[in-house]
């Protein structure tokens, strides 16, 4: 029960319903939006839908343990949160709010570059682990100093997303002409002169495999390529020395009718054998859905818009019960499916249609 307005909020559906209620209609349309016709956004939930479990039947055993470790750093279960832009649109602590949910879940944050609170702020608010998701802005140079300035703020990982050489064609942020409210401002940039389209939804610029390179030279830091959607660039990517990927179609918002995230994850675990750890956003909504992604041989999951929700409802505390919420789930969908630990999980639990 949700204390202030007194509406249930006993499932991820439920945050949804009520964020939508909390959130500016233009701000709502841009979190919650895709690209094109939305096909990849809706493929992102039927995927799951049409993927069914196998659950085996009176398994022996008791104690659920639910922690897992995503590159050595420990964390209480295989969810994380997803680097996403501009929290303040939700609520007025932004990412700060989020780090702390984050932390109080025993999880993970990846915090983006286009946060509406700065890296070091919310490194202090953070009670957990965090990583630093990269986009290219402005210049190398700026762009270099921010990776220094996550490494010396203690962040574990740096997350190159790969799926954003331009910005999707949201056609419901074109027709609202949505830009971010003035009083918010990319927090790692203070000294950029706000230029007009630069509080529009703002733009980076593109890296490729050789962004890699410069990139290893700047930071010690394990290096995680976000975006990756086939076996070809996995294996690109584990030539170039990553430590982990995330295959993820950025929540259906870049290019419209590519795969289903969950659809592309089996052929990049195949490729890659084992050699870097493997994580799986977009459509994450129910402890089934995570339950799926462990058995297609995801190291863990993360969540993107769900956060928004969380906050919107009841800032850090909302982050917090979300990510509860989806913890419960997936270990009652492990117990009833005979599984009760991490370690068992595997691809004969699930068929695809
Ligand atoms: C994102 N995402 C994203 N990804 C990233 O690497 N850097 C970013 O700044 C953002 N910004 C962003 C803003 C908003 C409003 C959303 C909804 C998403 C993509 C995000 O990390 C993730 O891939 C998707 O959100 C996962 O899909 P779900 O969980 O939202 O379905
Ligand atoms: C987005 C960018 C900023 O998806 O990642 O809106």
């Amino acid at each position: 029960m949700n204390k202030e307005t007194h509406v249930q909020t006993i499932n991820l559906n439920d945050y949804q319903t009520l964020a939508q209620t909390l959130i500016e209609p233009a701000a709502w349309d841009y979190i919650m939006g895709g690209s094109d016709d939305e096909v990849t956004l809706r493929a992102n939930r039927s995927a799951f839908e049409q993927i069914k479990l196998r659950p085996r039947m009176l398994v022996n055993g008791s104690a659920r343990d639910l922690r897992t470790t995503v590159l050595g750093t420990p964390v209480s279960m295989p969810i994380l949160v997803a680097p996403a832009a501009h929290h303040r649109l939700a609520h007025p602590e932004g990412e700060c709010a989020t780090a702390q949910g984050a932390g109080m879940a025993h999880t993970l944050m990846a915090a983006s570059t286009f946060s509406t609170r700065s890296l070091e702020d919310i490194a202090q608010a953070a009670s957990g682990p965090l990583w630093f998701q990269l986009y290219l802005y402005h210049n190398l140079e700026l762009s270099a100093a921010v990776v220094q300035r996550a490494e010396v703020a203690g962040y574990r990982a740096i997350v190159l997303t790969a799926d954003l050489p331009v910005l999707g064609n949201r056609e419901k942020d074109v027709r609202n002409n949505f830009v971010l409210p003035s009083h918010m401002r990319l927090a790692n940039f203070p000294d950029l002169i706000p230029e007009p389209e630069q509080n529009s939804i703002s733009i980076p610029f593109a890296p490729t495999w050789e962004t890699l390179d410069w990139l290893k030279t700047l930071t010690s830091l394990p290096i995680i390529v976000k975006g990756i959607l086939t076996a070809e660039d996995a294996l690109l990517a584990l030539e170039q020395g990553v430590s982990g990927i995330i295959v993820s179609n950025h929540g259906g918002r870049q290019l419209d009718t590519a795969l289903a995230s969950i659809e592309a994850l089996p052929e990049i675990v195949e490729a890659v054998a084992g050699r870097c750890e493997v994580y799986l956003d977009s459509g994450i909504r129910r402890g089934t859905d995570v339950l799926k992604a462990l058995a297609l041989g995801a190291r863990a999951v993360l969540i993107g818009r769900p956060i928004f929700w969380g906050l919107a409802v009841n800032g850090a505390e909302g982050v917090q019960d979300v990510l509860e919420i989806l913890r419960a789930e997936l270990e009652q969908a492990m117990v009833l499916s005979g599984h009760f630990s991490l370690e068992t999980i595997e691809r004969s639990l699930v068929k695809f249609a």
